[in-house]
């Protein structure tokens, strides 16, 4: 493919919480690049998932939910948010459809002014992008676009359902519509540029937030610290016919909390509730690596972990380029 003419460039998804960025970016992509859950604040730091078609190349960029952020990690999060946005050729802004009722007026929530003040003052192209219709009958988007609308100039106004796979398409020929004539950034069989292990780390959280209830997530890192690959090759592994796994990867992880209390709830009781994360996650994980997994998880109080710095460091949170 010859340069001229083709189109390339950086797409980051930015928008509140729990809006479903993550789920898009799967969407988008094809691929489980991100976890995704019914609790806010799951996505933690930038997730890299490249396209590449005909049309052009666009590199989508997944971003933590913005909100009002208290602690170390949090600020983190939302700085991740923002720079991204800053960086990126084009905004997608995801607000959710959800919670449209009839006949009342449509508000803009303090949390999506916050984020369209930053958008006027970055000046970059938007598109707004409602997701969730699938939740909403579809005469109530119309006063949502017009509120927005009259808010901010965006590019142009996409109605989708992540969930649902509702105006993808049209989602990805907007998209590509907005980028620059460039060449492409990437090869073309580049996907994400996450490590497996960091992949592994993300399968095996989603499952705590999945397991487990309440403020319990928040305090949560999982650190893979044995990634052994020795009997990966088929031949040296056990092959199973049925599931289509080859080989064997053996895995250790730790699972930090704050405080002994969250270790007692992540353990359960008997063991009951790791156990059931470890084998929930061992399966995302054979899924993902194509691969036989031995799954070893521990957990381990780490106080404050999410206040300090040089802890938010070892936990893979550290302040990138
Ligand atoms: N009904 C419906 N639910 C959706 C849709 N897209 C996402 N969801 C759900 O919304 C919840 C949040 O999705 P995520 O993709 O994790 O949201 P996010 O914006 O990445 O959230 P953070 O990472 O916390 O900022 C999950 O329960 C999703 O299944 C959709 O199109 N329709
Ligand atoms: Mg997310």
């Amino acid at each position: 493919m010859g340069a001229a003419g083709h189109k390339s460039g950086f797409a980051a998804l930015l928008g509140r919480p729990n809006v479903g960025k993550s789920t898009l970016l799967n969407r988008l992509t094809g691929e489980k690049l991100a976890i995704v859950s019914p609790k806010p604040q799951t996505t933690r730091r930038r997730i890299l998932g490249v396209v590449t078609r005909y049309e052009g190349q666009v590199a989508f960029v997944d971003t933590p939910g913005v909100h009002q952020a208290k602690g170390a990690l949090n600020k983190m999060m939302v700085e991740q948010a923002l720079s991204a946005a800053d960086e990126c050729d084009l905004v997608l802004f995801v607000i959710e459809a959800e919670g449209q009722k009839e006949g009342r007026e449509v508000t803009i929530g303090e949390g999506n002014r916050f984020i369209l003040s930053r958008l006027k003052a970055s000046g970059k192209p938007t598109l707004l992008l409602i997701n969730k219709i699938d939740t909403v009958k579809r005469v109530l988007l119309l006063p949502l676009i017009d509120r927005y609308r009259t808010e901010f100039p965006f590019a142009e106004v996409l109605p989708v359902s992540a969930r649902e796979s509702l105006g993808i398409d049209e989602l990805w020929q907007a998209v590509v519509r907005h980028m620059p004539e460039a060449p492409p950034m990437y090869d073309a069989d580049m996907l994400t540029d996450q490590a497996e292990r960091t992949l592994v780390e993300e399968l095996v959280r989603e499952q705590i937030l999945r397991h487990c209830r309440q403020e319990l997530p928040y305090s949560t890192a999982v650190v893979v610290d044995v990634f052994d690959e020795s009997e990966r090759e088929p031949q040296k592994g056990k092959t199973n016919k049925k599931s289509g796994l080859q080989g064997l990867v053996r895995i250790g992880a730790h699972i930090f909390v704050e405080r002994e209390s969250q270790k007692a709830i992540v353990v359960g009781r008997r063991g009951q509730m790791l156990k059931t994360i470890g084998t929930d996650a061992r399966k995302a994980i054979e899924r993902l690596l194509r691969a036989n997994v031995y799954l070893a998880l521990q957990v381990k109080v780490e106080p404050r972990w999410s206040e300090r710095h040089e802890a938010l460091r070892k936990m893979g949170y550290g302040q990138e380029g």
